[in-house]
């Protein structure tokens, strides 16, 4: 069996030049809690049949890779115990027959491969707090830097090291453009503190970046940070009181690795009593729509 398919659905839809969008597994696996994780997944791949776009979830089912899941695919991310799986899982999973969700690296690698050009998800995966120590960078960066597809996120988490996670963009040369603003965001909320060089003010804008980077001959991939509206935003007072706590938990649990990034979500989540949660829904479903308008832009812009 071939490591890699890609659902009919997405392959009609990539074939008559209509606009997909890439929608990835770990965050439902491993990022939002059960059972408000499958009405996720489900509420994304419809929000993107609404306007016209074909979702293609990712994952990797029983060692074939799938870009586009049906609905016992989408089922089985979010209530199997799924291994969360970058890139350099991919060919172990494959050999082994086995199973995992794709984190935002292992998706847009997978995704691209297909000819899929934006993805939507929550946060990118950055630069760990400590990693002048420890070295703990998510591979989502260095994916980015040699992957073609534009990602749209929230910015990083605040449980990251932003200023270092922006520096290793620029020296991996992956665009970053702010969605109407030059403030990079902090997932929950709307302003990380931290300037960008650059502020879009439409999806056709973006679309037109597209075109050039590859008239450009470019290899890497483009961040579209897009902030949550600030009505949706957690209040930053009680943002900072919690990461404190979940910093302080993380530390006395002694998690490490890729563990790290599970259990501060989990943690969060319950140490808000679910205001985290909704605001990760929140500005999830905000990124979904500007995909689907910047693959809608793409799709027009490549007529
Ligand atoms: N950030 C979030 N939610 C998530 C993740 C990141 O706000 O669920 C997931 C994404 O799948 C991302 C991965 O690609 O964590 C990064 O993990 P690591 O740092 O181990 O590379
Ligand atoms: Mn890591």
């Amino acid at each position: 069996m071939s490591a890699v398919t890609v659902s009919s659905e997405v392959a009609d839809a990539l074939g008559a030049g209509r606009p997909v969008v890439a929608l990835e597994s770990t965050i439902i696996s491993h990022g939002l809690p059960r059972p408000r994780n499958l009405a996720a997944a489900l509420e994304f791949e419809e929000m993107l049949r609404e306007r016209g776009v074909t979702p293609a979830t990712v994952a990797v089912l029983d060692g074939v890779a799938r870009v586009g899941l049906d609905a016992d695919g989408v089922r089985r991310i979010a209530e199997d115990e799924l291994a969360k799986a970058s890139v350099r899982d991919l060919p172990i999973l494959a050999a082994r027959a086995a199973s995992g969700a794709t984190t935002v690296a292992a998706t847009a690698h997978l995704a691209a491969m297909a000819g899929v050009r934006v993805f939507a998800t929550g946060g990118l995966g950055g630069v760990h707090r400590g990693a002048a120590q420890t070295f703990d960078e998510s591979a989502d960066l260095s994916t980015l830097a040699v992957t073609p597809i534009t990602v749209v996120s929230a910015g990083v988490k605040s449980v990251l090291d932003i200023a270092a996670t922006l520096e290793r963009l620029e020296t991996l040369s992956v665009p970053v453009v702010g969605y109407r603003t030059r403030r990079f965001p902090a997932f929950w909320l709307r302003d990380s503190g931290h300037e960008l060089d650059w502020s879009v003010d439409s999806a056709d804008e973006v679309a037109r970046i597209m075109a050039a980077r590859d008239e450009l001959g470019s290899r890497e991939g483009i961040v579209v940070a897009n902030p949550i509206p600030i009505e949706q935003q957690w209040d930053p007072a009680e943002h900072d009181r919690v990461l404190a706590t979940a910093f302080a938990a993380a530390a006395q649990a002694g998690v490490h690795g890729k563990a790290v990034t599970p259990f501060l979500l989990g943690f969060i989540v319950d140490a808000s009593e679910g205001r985290s949660l909704e605001v990760n829904l929140d500005l999830a479903r905000n990124n979904v729509r500007l995909a689907a308008e910047i693959a809608t832009a793409w799709s027009t812009l490549r007529r």
